[in-house]
């Protein structure tokens, strides 16, 4: 492929790179995989920042290391949640993302962030949604005794972990399985779905209309693509 310009003009349409902004709290593999299908051509857009509300969150280096602007917002800065929230959205604003990824961040939004980008921000929940929405997922998928389990990308809506679901990997959960050694094999799956799942948004193909997503033009069931 080459050396793309950030505009590249084909078949007489301008069609120009997506601009990604990802919110983190922590280890950020998954800005990581998000970061090399961009490098490598798969994904037809470009991170422009990535905010973390943890100052030591590693996901902070790897950005750094991909050359990407990076910006902390601390709670402790802040007086109340609303507050929070209100920095936030003028933050990511300044970015001007086409998307945004939520990859590993751990603070729930206000409905007026949600709103204001709404269609537009994506979440990769480690659940078989509507399976175990919140906390601590590998270890309850473990004591209800479910022989699989597995990753979840949705639009996020106002509803935590309840906006419509676009892609799903599952894995088996063996006897004897700790949390980690579960959310190990959930993470491998993960680092699939995702740039996946920010290639078709990047591409047009995917929409959230009515509460619903939709992948060129067809509506996905409950469980998102192909999976039903
Ligand atoms: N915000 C909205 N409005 N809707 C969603 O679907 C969201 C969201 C913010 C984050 C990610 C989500 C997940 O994938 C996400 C989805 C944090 C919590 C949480 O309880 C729950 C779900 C998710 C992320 N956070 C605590 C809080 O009070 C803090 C926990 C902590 O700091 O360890 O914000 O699971
Ligand atoms: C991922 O497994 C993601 O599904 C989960 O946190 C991990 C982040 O890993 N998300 C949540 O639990 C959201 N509440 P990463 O920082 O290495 O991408």
């Amino acid at each position: 492929a080459g050396h793309h310009s950030m505009n590249d003009r084909i078949n007489g349409q301008m069609t120009s790179m997506k601009r990604i902004l990802v919110l983190i709290s922590g280890s950020g593999s998954n800005l990581q995989a998000i970061l090399d299908g961009c490098a490598g051509g798969k994904i037809a857009g470009q991170v422009v920042g990535v905010i973390s509300n943890k100052a030591d969150a590693y996901g902070l280096v790897r950005a750094r290391e991909a050359g990407v602007a990076t910006a902390i917002l601390a709670q402790q800065q802040f007086a109340s949640r609303e507050e929070y929230d209100a920095a936030l959205l003028a933050l990511m604003a300044d970015y001007q993302p086409d998307l945004v990824v939520l990859a590993g961040f751990m603070r729930i939004l206000s409905a007026d962030l949600v709103r204001h980008f709404a269609g537009r921000m994506i979440n990769i929940h480690p659940s078989l949604l509507p399976k175990y929405q919140g906390l601590h997922t590998h270890q309850r998928a473990i004591e209800a005794g479910d022989d699989e389990h597995g990753a979840s990308v949705h639009f996020v809506t106002e509803e935590l972990d309840g906006g419509p679901v676009i892609l799903q990997a599952r894995v088996p959960i063996f006897e004897g399985d700790s949390a980690d050694e579960v959310a190990a094999r959930v993470q491998v799956q993960e680092h699939s779905i995702y740039p996946l799942v920010v290639q078709w948004f990047c591409e047009g193909r995917l929409q959230m209309r009515e509460g619903s997503a939709f992948l060129d033009g067809k509506q996905l069931g409950l469980a998102g693509y192909a999976s039903e």
